[in-house]
């Protein structure tokens, strides 16, 4: 949690990577490959459900390229380099699709912290329009203070809500815009817990639901069938220890996040335009084809495809972001 938002994660996953080549003391390029790979590995354990996290280990390690390890370092480095140069662009095209949906004088209701939602809210706001804010604290780790904060220093009004009240505001609100951990093939939203709640009080209320999202967070296993799963955290972030034992013999569970299915968003806000929630598929099988490889494996363990690209040629194809 010290490194936490899908597209910080990512970066930091990235960075990571870059490290560990520049740090790495191999000096046979298979070993220099496989250090990498089990770098990989296990950036890749810390975290479950942001979808940017596998995409970014992807981007990087499918660009290991070179015959000494020298030039695997490069390759490693440059690849880094070009993923972080990548989704700052990405996110601030991603800003500007937002906040064409976003008029003078309008106010938006926030969940959790998001750097594609804040994105939108920022370009809006250096385009010249006023907008103001509900902000949801978030609980149980209150993102949503660091929200407010980074509003404010945008020069946005801002209004803190605890999370129970948000049906209660909705009225006073135009959008309701969250970020996303990962985006399904059905257009369903992985963000965190609460998102689903707010989006059916949303469309209950007749208030538009957007969701902030990269196309790193295209989940590309989706397409496949596979579900995303959902990170379970500490129970101690809901409780403290005393507390609990206080009142008891109780359960206590803490998702950090939910699933909005598609009939309850609006639009998914990418760099590439904005979807209906219906039509994201079409977005990712462009970017990913039908299958995706997993190069953080040893090749033996790559299953059938040899952890290729759809292409099965080993190579990423050029139109091909992720
Ligand atoms: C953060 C969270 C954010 C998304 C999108 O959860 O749910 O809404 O990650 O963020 P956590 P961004 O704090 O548990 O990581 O738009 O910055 O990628």
């Amino acid at each position: 949690m010290e490194i936490r938002g899908a597209a910080t994660i990512a970066a930091a996953a990235a960075g990571a990577l870059r490290s560990q080549a520049v740090e790495s003391t191999a000096s046979e390029p298979a070993v220099f490959e496989s250090t990498m790979r089990a770098a990989g590995r296990r950036l890749h354990q810390t975290r479950p459900t942001a979808v940017s996290l596998p995409n970014a280990l992807r981007f990087v390690l499918q660009r290991m390229d070179g015959e000494t390890v020298g030039a695997l370092r490069a390759s490693i480095i440059s690849a880094a380099d070009e993923f972080v140069d990548r989704l700052e662009r990405a996110q601030s095209d991603l800003g500007r699709v937002g906040a064409n949906r976003l008029r003078d004088g309008d106010c938006v209701m926030t969940h959790c912290h998001s750097t594609d939602a804040l994105a939108c809210i920022e370009a809006a706001v250096k385009s010249g329009k006023e907008i103001s804010a509900v902000v949801k604290e978030t609980r149980p780790r209150n993102q949503g203070h660091i929200t407010a904060r980074e509003l404010r220093e945008l020069g946005v009004e801002v209004t803190l809500i605890v999370d129970s009240a948000a049906r209660r505001y909705m009225r006073q609100v135009d959008h309701v815009l969250v970020g996303a951990d990962s985006i399904a093939a059905d257009g369903s939203v992985i963000n965190k817990i609460g998102t689903s709640g707010l989006a059916v009080n949303a469309r209950d209320r007749g208030v538009p639901i957007m969701a902030a999202a990269q196309t790193i967070k295209l989940h590309p296993d989706t397409l496949t069938g596979h579900t995303v799963e959902i990170e379970m955290r500490d129970e101690r972030e809901v409780i403290d220890p005393e507390s609990r034992n206080s009142i008891g013999d109780i359960a206590v569970k803490n998702p950090a996040f939910d699933v909005t299915p598609p009939r309850y968003v609006d639009a998914i806000i990418t760099e590439r335009g904005q979807f209906p929630p219906e039509s994201i598929v079409t977005l990712m099988r462009e970017l990913f084809g039908e299958s995706v490889g997993e190069p953080w494996e040893e090749p033996a363990d790559r299953g059938v495809d040899g952890g290729r690209d759809a292409d099965g040629n080993g190579a990423i194809d050029e139109e091909t972001d992720l």
